[in-house]
Parts: C-alpha cells; sequence; structure tokens
C-alpha cells in the first residue's frame, strides 16, 4: 500500500501524508467522538479559553472503550501502516488522543514534540493524525521537517502554556515562529479519513480553530520493537499510574498490545 517515497518521507522528514487511507472509517469515528465527549475518561483535558471563545476538548487512552474508535485501531490497516514506516516487524499500539477544537477556538497547538513527555522511549515511534473534518492549509497541523533527527528532548510544556514537569531544565523549545524561513515547514490541506503520520520526536504545533467549523481529529500513537520503558522527570502525559515499569526494559504491558503482525494474519495469506 505505501510506496517507498512515504517511507523514506516519514523517515526522513519525520512526517507524510497518507491520502484517504482511513475514509470508511470516518463516521465511526465522528460517532465515537460524541459519545465520548458525553462520557469522558479521568485522563479528559478540555481547556476552556480566558477570552470565552468555545472549547478544545482532549481525551486520552480511550481508544478501546469506545467502539468507533476501536474498529480503527483494530480492523484497518492503520497497524500495518505503522509497521511499514516505523521499519518495524511489530506495531505495538500506545495510546490515542482526541482533540476536538469547537469552532472559534482560540487555542494555538504550541510548536512542541510528544517525545520528552511519553512513557515509551523509541527510536520505532508513530503517532497518525487522523481528521475528521475537512481543514484547510492555513489551519492545518505543521511539521518542522527532520527536527525528529535533531537529537533533541525539549521541555515540555501543556498546550496552556504551563510546565509539565517541575523543575525541569531541558531546553526550551526554540521560537519556530521567528526561524520559518531558516526552517523546512511542513503541513497540508486535509480530509477526513486522510492521515499525517509522524514521529514523537518531531516538532509539531497547529494553529487555533478561527472557523465556524468544528476541527475534530483523533492521534493514535504506536512503538515498534525497540521501544523501552521511559525515565521521565515526572508523571508523562498521558498517566500510566497503575503500570508499574522498570525504566529501559521492554515496553510490554497488556494495556500495549501488539496489533501487527495480527494474530489472525494466516486467514489474510
Ligand atoms: O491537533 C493538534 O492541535 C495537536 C496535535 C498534536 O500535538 C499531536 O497529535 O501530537
Amino acid at each position: 500500500m505505501l510506496t517507498q517515497e512515504q517511507i523514506d518521507a516519514f523517515q526522513i522528514d519525520g512526517a507524510v501524508l497518507l491520502k484517504g487511507v482511513f475514509s470508511d472509517y470516518v463516521e465511526g469515528v465522528r460517532q465515537a467522538i460524541e459519545e465520548n465527549k458525553s462520557n469522558p475518561s479521568w485522563r479528559e483535558r478540555t481547556y476552556y479559553p480566558d477570552d470565552g471563545s468555545a472549547a478544545f476538548f482532549q481525551d486520552y487512552v480511550v481508544w478501546d472503550q469506545f467502539a468507533g474508535y476501536r474498529s480503527l485501531v483494530r480492523e484497518s490497516v492503520m497497524a500495518q501502516l505503522a509497521a511499514q514506516l516505523m521499519q518495524s516487524t511489530t506495531a505495538r499500539m500506545f495510546h490515542d488522543h482526541v482533540l476536538v477544537k469547537e469552532p472559534g477556538n482560540s487555542i494555538v497547538t504550541p510548536w512542541h514534540q510528544d517525545a520528552p513527555y511519553y512513557l515509551a522511549e523509541a527510536t520505532q515511534t508513530i503517532s497518525f493524525w487522523v481528521p475528521l473534518d475537512p481543514i484547510p492549509r492555513e489551519r492545518t497541523i505543521e511539521y518542522v521537517a527532520g527536527s525528529h533527527r535533531w537529537n533533541k528532548h525539549y521541555r515540555p510544556q501543556r498546550f496552556d502554556g504551563s510546565a509539565l514537569f517541575e523543575n525541569d531544565t531541558a531546553e526550551a523549545v526554540p521560537d519556530i515562529e521567528a526561524k520559518r524561513a531558516e526552517l523546512e515547514i511542513l503541513g497540508w490541506a486535509v480530509e477526513p479519513g486522510d492521515a499525517v503520520a509522524f514521529q514523537f520526536g518531531c516538532l509539531h504545533g497547529a494553529p487555533a480553530n478561527s472557523s465556524d467549523s468544528r476541527r475534530r481529529v483523533v492521534s493514535f500513537r504506536w512503538v515498534g520493537d525497540d521501544a523501552v520503558f521511559a525515565d521521565r522527570p515526572g508523571p508523562t502525559s498521558p498517566a500510566f499510574p497503575d503500570i508499574e515499569f522498570v525504566p529501559g526494559q521492554p515496553f510490554d504491558d497488556p494495556q500495549f498490545p501488539v496489533l501487527w503482525p495480527r494474530a489472525d494474519c494466516e486467514r489474510d495469506i
């Protein structure tokens, strides 16, 4: 399904657009978002902007609780694409992140990397950022091409600008807006059911939703063969307080199932 150019783009740039790969799952995921908003998990973190503009709903680790998310994760080609793009023999589901910017929501997703605040550490990582609404180029997520290869873990902040870890001495994220002309910034207009696949270490950010349409997105995170438990300076985001782990040990827990190769793949041969 994937071309070598797409695999190379993911490996070299850290982000690649995949057109229409999940189109068959759009209605199910839209329905799951409504069910999820009515029944959020304990990890839900919705921002209500001070300026009174509409909410930015976020929830995490709900992929196996709502049928529309679950069928996309378990039944679509996502696990196989993850393995191919990561160049890994396995694809392990890590978690999901639901990101709904309601019409007019003024929150800009700041430039950041995901890797510094995750429970997993790996070179084989991938998120599929899956839009459920059309998003034009000027309002879509953007990436700094190649930044996953800078060998940096910048200091993580929450999307409201607050520090994620207390007393974190890591370097702050550079001022990407000021450096736009020097960097290669990637971003694509997207349609429901497209996906942008990107590495956990790739710097990314997204504009506010200045439109009168919703901007519904779910990101699905996966890791490959080389994932281990990470040592972070505080609780990770999302947090997994019930998991006892040893940093550096293989990233293995029933909450993170290996979905590629598929258990039923004999039937596909
Ligand atoms: O959609 C957004 O606003 C940000 C998404 C993001 O940071 C992610 O999926 O890691």
